[in-house]
């Protein structure tokens, strides 16, 4: 029996690219083969519970837009209802992953005891729906932004009581994400960060918050998690300025807290455009470093200034990313997790399918171009004749020279640099051909 609330909305299948269905994929087919491999494999989509499930479409000028059936998210029956119809949803969508935070499955309980026995109930209950389905966790986390005992920050958080209560959440969720198969644990750093530096010690709450993730690490190994721990950058928003700005900074940050080679990064498109990045841009700062872990795809409306996460619908822009993404091998453990919602006005049950069947499509199309770029190799061939240069005996044997003896080969040799086009019109025209 189903709970009815998607009865009115037939299932989303691929119709091929001439078709008129907007509730169709056009692109999306997940057996077939791009690149030697299954679509579905390369893009592992997953949906984001958070902001499907449990957001109730207010925003900072007014309350809830959306009725469901299983508001008030405040008892353990709605929110079994509220895992019904997700997994009602991920079925019909082919979602072939999930993502959760304990925050947006269970009720928050009197206290933490209560808090993690529902959060252990109810990832009981969705292990039992996961059991022949095809549906996986790609990721767990938890939400220690939302309660007002998460103000000030979870790790970084001045009252050594917040951070304890946070390493115990995050326990619960790596056990809970661990008994679900997850294949990565996040950690967004929701407050971690400052509104004023007048009341901000920096390097005291960077030094606890390095502590708190190596905490994290020993237990990772301790249960023999074989998930990949991931952080996720954002520059601002919750906090005026977030401690896990951008790619490069959070890079900086693991490799000062000797977690180089144990973390990696989960990146958002809209976060690098709050960063004021382009999301391949901080998707080459990753793979430059063999840091990606996982992407969050989304887009931000770029008026607003505001962390809009609205579902993607730029082929461009997603064709670029998946460039990038291709060319260093792929996604891994990683997926593509729609961290993106609905506008508050998409009321209907239809507009979440909608929303989800478009941003895989576009997905979809991205990585076809993508491919297509790559196995043209009209890009690669453009760089590799750039720095053709470096190709030769003595430029390799320069970077491993000194200064002097440069100075020295360039006065005596005349060497005098001659400038060329970076082409930069010509392989924009060369990427819309594929997009
Ligand atoms: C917030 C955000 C989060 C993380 C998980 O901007 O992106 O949803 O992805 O906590
Ligand atoms: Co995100």
């Amino acid at each position: 029996m189903t709970s009815g609330f998607f009865d009115a909305v037939a299932p989303a299948t691929f119709e091929g690219p001439d078709s008129t269905n907007p509730m169709a994929f056009r692109h999306y087919n997940p057996d077939e083969m791009v690149m030697g491999k299954r679509m579905e494999d390369h893009l592992r989509f997953a949906v984001a519970y958070w902001h499907s499930f449990a957001w109730e479409g207010g925003d900072p000028f007014g309350d809830q837009t959306f009725i469901r059936p299983w508001h008030p998210q405040d008892d353990m029956g709605r929110a079994k209802m509220k895992a019904d119809v997700a997994f009602e949803m991920f079925e019909r969508l082919g979602a072939p992953y999930f993502c959760w935070h304990d925050a947006d499955v269970r009720p928050e309980g009197a206290n933490l005891s209560e808090s993690i026995d529902r959060l252990n109930e109810i990832t009981d209950y969705f292990a039992e729906k996961m059991e022949g389905a095809k549906v996986g966790c790609l990721w767990g986390t938890a939400n220690m932004f939302s309660h007002r005992r998460w103000m000030s920050g979870a790790s970084t958080n001045p009252d050594p009581d917040v951070f304890a209560y946070a390493a115990a959440t995050v326990k619960s969720c790596m056990d809970a994400t661990q008994k679900l198969g997850g294949e990565n644990y996040v950690l967004w750093g929701g407050r971690e960060g400052y509104e004023t530096l007048l009341n901000t010690d920096m390097g005291r709450e960077l030094d606890h918050m390095g502590a708190f993730l190596n905490m994290v690490v020993e237990y990772k190994h301790k249960i023999g998690f074989k998930g990949q721990i991931l952080v996720e950058p954002k520059p601002q928003e919750p906090s005026k300025h977030q401690y896990d700005y951008d790619a490069a900074t959070c890079i900086g940050f693991l490799r000062k807290y000797g977690l180089e080679n144990e973390v990696k990064l989960n990146l958002e498109q809209g976060h690098a455009i709050l960063a004021g990045h382009s999301f391949e841009h901080e998707i080459a700062v990753a793979t430059s470093e063999g840091m990606l872990g996982s992407i969050d795809m989304n887009r931000n409306d770029y008026q607003s200034g505001w962390d809009t996460d609205q579902f993607p619908n730029n082929v461009p822009e997603v064709a670029l990313c998946y460039y990038h993404i291709l060319k260093a091998g792929g996604l891994g453990l990683g997926g593509t997790n729609f961290d993106a919602k609905l506008r508050r006005q998409s009321l209907d049950a239809e507009d979440l399918i909608a929303a989800h069947v478009g941003g895989m499509d576009i997905c979809a199309r991205g990585l076809k171009a993508a491919a297509a770029m790559i196995e043209d190799g009209g890009l690669e061939d453009a760089l590799s004749e750039r720095y053709a240069g470096w190709d030769g005996a003595e430029a390799q044997a320069m970077l491993k020279s000194d200064l002097a003896s440069i100075s020295e080969r360039v006065l005596g040799g005349g060497i005098e640099p001659q400038p060329r086009s970076g082409r930069q019109e010509i392989l924009e025209n060369y990427v819309s051909r594929f997009v």
